[in-house]
């Protein structure tokens, strides 16, 4: 028995050795020193020996447990510090000040989109899409601009080559958002009450209040008995509702192809305060929309008969909305990708 003490020394030390966790620790533990260990049990069994044996097995059992139990609290010394000092060694000081990082905004163009449709939608209109590269028909032909109406040359047109098999298509970029009109007339049937926002191109010069790629919200109603006073109390509301009661507006006659009568509507330049300045043109005024009563012909080609419903339709530029409001003094500002301008809004 006194051979079995020794054999647990021995293994019980040399698999201490390999011990590398607490986990591991503890196992070793209930190996060698838990209530069921062969040592345990050898001196659980002493009583039972003769008194001569168990004087001298006992003596080595005690001192192999005293020498295992101080091996454990020493081991376990050991690997608490251990990890301790990886603990350290990982810990994050919190009170470090953290690395700026700049939170994204929405640009100037889009907040105003969102501002203008929830206007409209609190007026009952529905949102409608169209796409960005466009048929020739959508955008003219069916807005009652046939091959060589002067009205085309307003529009200058950046066209696409698109190419099938029987040959070319004449597509372009939309010039305005107005074919989304179409669109819906030919999927919906009155009552309609609709606005489209979306991008629009023109192949010009850029200015102050003009650039080549700027942004539309379309407004429709068709209905029965829709009258001009509509389209006037509707477009004066919203621009009350955005502009505010203050600033003044100017109601006017204009032509567009797929309206009779046309109007536009501008807004008294901020900057001159009316009296005339490089931003307006001279004139005072800042134009933000053309709208009028959608044209019979217009009604009759999307299937809608013009002697039982009327409807009136605008279409106004976004970008010069902020112009107005803000004192933006260069619609270039919008698109010349510059963080100082656009971080402002
Ligand atoms: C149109 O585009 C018509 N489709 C509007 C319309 C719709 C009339 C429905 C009647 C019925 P116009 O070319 O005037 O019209 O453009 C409308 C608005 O877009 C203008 O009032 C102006 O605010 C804005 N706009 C026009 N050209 C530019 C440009 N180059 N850059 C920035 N904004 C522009």
């Amino acid at each position: 028995m006194l051979s079995q003490v020794d054999e647990v020394a021995s293994s019980a030390h040399a698999d201490l050795q390999k011990v590398t966790g607490l986990d591991e620790l503890e196992a070793w533990r209930v190996r060698y020193l838990g209530r069921k260990s062969k040592l345990i049990s050898i001196l659980r069994s002493l009583a039972a020996l003769p008194v001569d044996e168990r004087r001298d097995i006992g003596a080595r059992a005690n001192q192999v447990k005293n020498q295992l139990e101080a091996s454990l609290a020493q081991k376990k010394e050991e690997l608490d510090s251990s990890v301790n000092l990886s603990l350290t060694r990982e810990s994050i000081d919190i009170s470090l000040p953290g690395q700026p990082y700049h939170l994204g905004r929405l640009h100037p163009t889009t907040k105003t989109t969102r501002e203008i449709c929830d206007i409209f939608i609190s007026m009952g209109f529905q949102i409608a899409e169209g796409p960005e590269v466009e048929w020739e028909y959508y955008n003219f032909e069916a807005l009652n601009m046939p091959a060589e109406h002067p009205a085309r040359d307003g529009f200058a047109t950046l066209w696409v080559d698109y190419k099938t098999e029987t040959g070319a298509r004449p597509m372009l970029m939309r010039t305005h958002t107005s074919p989304v009109q179409i669109r819906t007339m030919e999927q919906v049937k009155p009552p309609i009450r609709v606005i489209a926002p979306g991008r629009v191109y023109r192949y010009e010069a850029t200015d102050a209040t003009h650039e080549w790629m700027f942004s539309q919200v379309e407004g429709l109603a068709v209905d029965k008995n829709i009258t001009m006073a509509d389209l006037k109390g509707t477009l004066f509301e919203f621009a009350r509702r955005l502009f505010g009661t203050d600033r003044k507006c100017r109601f006017r006659c204009d032509y567009f192809p797929f309206v009779e009568p046309g109007v536009e509507i501008a807004i008294d330049c901020f900057m001159c305060g009316g009296k005339g300045c490089r931003l307006c043109g001279n004139s005072g005024w800042i134009e933000i929309l053309g709208a009028g009563m959608v044209h019979p012909e217009v009604l009759r080609g999307c299937g809608i008969d013009p002697e039982v419903y009327s409807g009136f339709a605008f279409g106004m530029g976004v970008e010069r909305i902020p112009i107005l409001r803000f004192g933006i003094d260069d619609i270039r500002h919008f698109y010349s990708n510059d963080l100082r301008f656009l971080r402002q809004f």
